[in-house]
């Protein structure tokens, strides 16, 4: 009866204890966070869409075992934003409204990740993107979003670039998509190639998807040495082709929304030999990431293509940021881990070691030129690096870690 009594008051004890947090704030009583992607799974960009939402998922898989020891569970749900702003905003209101989602790995589509941003802004998610390059999805200088890949006005100044000092043609014509990305990338692509000497032809947007006689006949009067396309291989590939069926016989270049094997799947021999400059890192560049390579093969049965490696990456930062919340003893909020985001320094991942500036561009990117040389779709991955630059974030080039004076974040 004593003893039984002991026993129960020890109980009591614990219970209080447990109740009053004696044992301490961090223990999380799993506690589930999830890791949310968003980017089109399905229609004609999927192919890169899936290639964001398998990174994230296989960086949550393999990297959740330091928070999962510290008692959380941690989960990932993906998201389908069908490459369309509305959808994207939509699932946004969705994913702020779900409070175990702690941070968001996506988009695609710039031209989705600006709106769907102003929404997960009002709840203080944290929003790291693998792969928008429009300058505007950080010249916002939003606090919670943030980029790990390069940005437009960059890349199209290396496609230009290139165009002029090594494929040395001396005119272009220039046709966009319309969307934030496609005619963001465009026009500095054109004030670049402008400022290199060469003469630019035209530039026009279209939203077409399957014929484009009449965008290609006016074209192929002027005879430009070459075609810049801003915009997606879902909508190019099948230009580039229709160009060449016309009598086209000039070089074409894109950005890299080219770099998929899909452009290859739809253009054919029409994309052979062509350039794109890209932001995604080639596999050659990232030695670190040839285990997540043969892993990526292994869970999903098919290869990774480019962002895939940036998605995972961008998986490191953030739960490297929760877990420093977790560490700090502090209560782990929304705010919490998009203000530890923003302060990834130095920071060693699969895809390179990154710094965030105060308006969460990288400091440094590195932008790629290559030429399609694969045989196959299958063999995207060994295109031909021809050229690669790096460039500072506009911040990090002014040498100011401050971020954009006239930026207001959404309400
Ligand atoms: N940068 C590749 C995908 C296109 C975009 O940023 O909208």
């Amino acid at each position: 009866m004593k003893s039984f009594k002991v026993l129960a008051l020890a109980a009591s004890i614990a219970l209080t204890a447990s109740a009053i947090g004696v044992t301490g704030p961090a223990r999380a009583q799993d506690k589930v966070i999830k890791v949310a992607s968003q980017s089109p799974l399905s229609g004609g960009q999927s192919v890169l869409g899936t290639a964001i939402s398998n990174g994230t998922r296989l960086g949550v898989e393999q990297l959740s075992a330091a928070l999962e020891g510290k008692g959380y569970k941690v989960e990932y749900v993906g998201f389908d934003d069908q490459a369309t702003p509305d959808v994207g905003v939509a699932n946004a209101q969705n994913i702020i409204n779900d409070s175990s989602i702690y941070g968001v790995i996506g988009h695609l589509n710039s031209g989705v990740a600006i709106p769907s941003s102003e929404v997960y802004v009002k709840a203080d998610l944290v929003m790291i993107s693998p792969a928008n390059t429009n300058v505007n999805v950080t010249d916002r200088g939003l606090p919670n979003v943030n980029r790990i890949c390069g940005r437009d006005d960059k890349q199209g100044a290396a496609g230009a670039s290139y165009a002029a000092t090594e494929l040395k043609v001396k005119s272009v014509y220039v046709l966009h998509d319309k969307t934030a990305y496609g005619e963001g990338v465009a026009t500095a692509f054109r004030d670049a190639a402008q400022a290199a000497g060469l003469e630019v032809l035209g530039f026009d947007g279209t939203e077409e998807k399957n014929d484009f006689a009449s965008i290609i006949t006016p074209i192929v009067a002027q005879s430009p040495e070459l075609i810049y396309f801003g915009g997606i291989y879902d909508q190019a590939a099948l230009f580039f082709k229709q160009a060449r069926d016309a009598g086209f016989t000039g070089q074409f270049l894109g950005p890299d929304g080219m770099d998929s094997s899909d452009l290859l799947r739809i253009g054919g021999d029409a994309v052979k030999g062509m350039h794109y400059t890209t932001t995604a890192g080639p596999a050659s560049v990232f030695p670190d990431a040839a285990k997540f390579v043969e892993d990526y093969k292994a869970r999903f049965s098919i290869n990774p293509e480019p962002y895939a490696v940036e998605s995972y990456a961008s998986t490191q930062i953030l739960l490297a940021a929760i877990e420093r919340v977790v560490d700090s003893g502090a209560e782990l909020t929304r705010k919490a881990v998009s203000e530890e985001v923003r302060k990834t320094a130095d920071f060693k991942t699969i895809a390179g070691t990154y710094t965030l500036d105060a308006n969460g561009d990288p400091t440094e990117a590195t932008y790629y030129v290559l030429e399609v040389t694969a045989a196959t779709p299958e063999e995207w991955s060994s295109n031909t690096l021809v050229s690669s630059s790096k460039a500072a974030s506009p911040l990090a080039a002014m040498g100011s870690m401050e971020a954009t004076p006239e930026a207001t974040p959404a309400n």
